[in-house]
């Protein structure tokens, strides 16, 4: 049985990695400082540090005798980014580098998978997005996720620690909290529709997305601890199928058995307009199943509601 410590683990996707970890037998570790995270999102079974993952001292308490970290723990909002900069910065940079000195300092060789995301490419010139696009993050949450698969290189090839960074494109699924404020689109949509409510299209609702399903990130993120690589690589977890708001809005609507009620308001500033990633590479080296479709998705979503 292996022991594995999940940062993040009270989270949307980190919940859902510790279920199935637990589900295969292994045993499980969570540091999470419940900050959008919830105690009522874990499993029995499961110990729960309440702390912060830029303390040394917490991660390295938490990080005694595992088999593997994956670091999920991060403020997981480019607006969050814009109003608490520094704050976030913390959280999401000096967080990553605490977890990789927590390891060095233990003189481990501790595997760490990381969750980066399709936020590092900025406005890509062209899609699908392969990993070799060049980097230019346009917000400072990209910035750090880019900054952190920067020092998982330091991490890997200074220290031996063995890293893999996964660029998550956008993540749906249930227990993603339609109450926040930085919740994604999907479960406003799916929500508010199935309520009968009102929905806002930012724009004119031509935007694409490539929207992934957690069970699905959950297979890369336990296909990648098996990697334990020398040359820290980053992969993009996505699907490869762009999908439009507005066909995402007559979706919903259609798998809800609702009319749609949608109005459109003005565009996001600084509105990323196409983001799409090439799968190609994590399929090849991680070896994924299928993704789940979008519709299968959204109608566990909506059931989950
Ligand atoms: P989430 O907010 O549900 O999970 C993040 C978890 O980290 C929460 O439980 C929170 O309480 C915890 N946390 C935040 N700051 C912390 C700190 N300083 N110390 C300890 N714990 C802290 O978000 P999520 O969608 O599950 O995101 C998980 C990871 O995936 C994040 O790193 C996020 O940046 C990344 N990601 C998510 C998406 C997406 O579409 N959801 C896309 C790209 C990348
Ligand atoms: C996602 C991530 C973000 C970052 C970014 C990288 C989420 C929640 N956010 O931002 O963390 O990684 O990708 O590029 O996953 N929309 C509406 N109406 C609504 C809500 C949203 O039209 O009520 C639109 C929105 O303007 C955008 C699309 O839906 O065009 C997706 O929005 P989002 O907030 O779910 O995710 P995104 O891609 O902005």
């Amino acid at each position: 049985m292996s022991t594995w410590l999940v940062t993040g683990g009270a989270g949307f996707i980190g919940s859902h990695l510790v279920e199935a970890l637990l589900a295969r037998g292994d045993s499980v570790r969570v540091l999470d400082d419940l900050s959008t995270g919830h105690r009522h999102n874990l499993p029995p079974g499961v110990t729960l540090i309440v702390g912060d993952v830029a303390d040394p001292d917490a991660v390295g308490q938490a990080m005694q005798g595992v088999d593997g970290c994956f670091h999920l723990a991060a403020i997981a909002s480019v607006e969050k980014g814009i109003t608490d900069w520094l704050g976030t910065h913390r959280a999401n940079l000096t967080g990553t580098i605490t977890v990789f000195d927590a390891i060095r300092r233990q003189g481990g060789r501790i595997p760490v998978v990381y969750a980066s995301s399709a936020a590092v490419y900025g406005d890509a010139a062209s899609v699908p997005i392969g990993e070799t696009e060049p980097c230019r993050p346009l917000s400072g949450y990209g910035a750090d996720k880019y900054g952190c698969e920067l020092h998982a290189r330091v991490a890997s090839h200074v220290h031996g620690i063995p890293t893999v960074g996964l660029r998550f494109f956008n993540v749906y699924g249930p227990r993603q909290d339609p109450k926040s404020p930085y919740s994604g689109v999907i479960s406003i949509f799916c929500e508010r529709i199935a309520a009968g409510m009102a929905i806002t299209i930012n724009g004119d609702g031509g935007q694409t997305r490539d929207f992934v399903y957690v069970a699905d990130v959950v297979a890369a993120l336990l296909a990648a601890m098996a990697l334990r690589p020398a040359d820290s690589p980053v992969f993009n977890v996505c699907t490869g199928r762009p999908t439009s708001v507005a066909a995402l809005a007559a979706l919903v609507a259609d798998l809800a058995g609702r009319p749609l009620d949608a109005r459109n308001g003005p565009p996001r500033a600084g509105e990323i307009r196409h983001s799409h990633g090439l799968p190609d590479r994590a399929n090849a080296v991680l070896g994924l199943p299928d993704r789940v479709t979008l519709g299968d998705g959204l109608a566990r979503v909506l059931h989950w509601m």
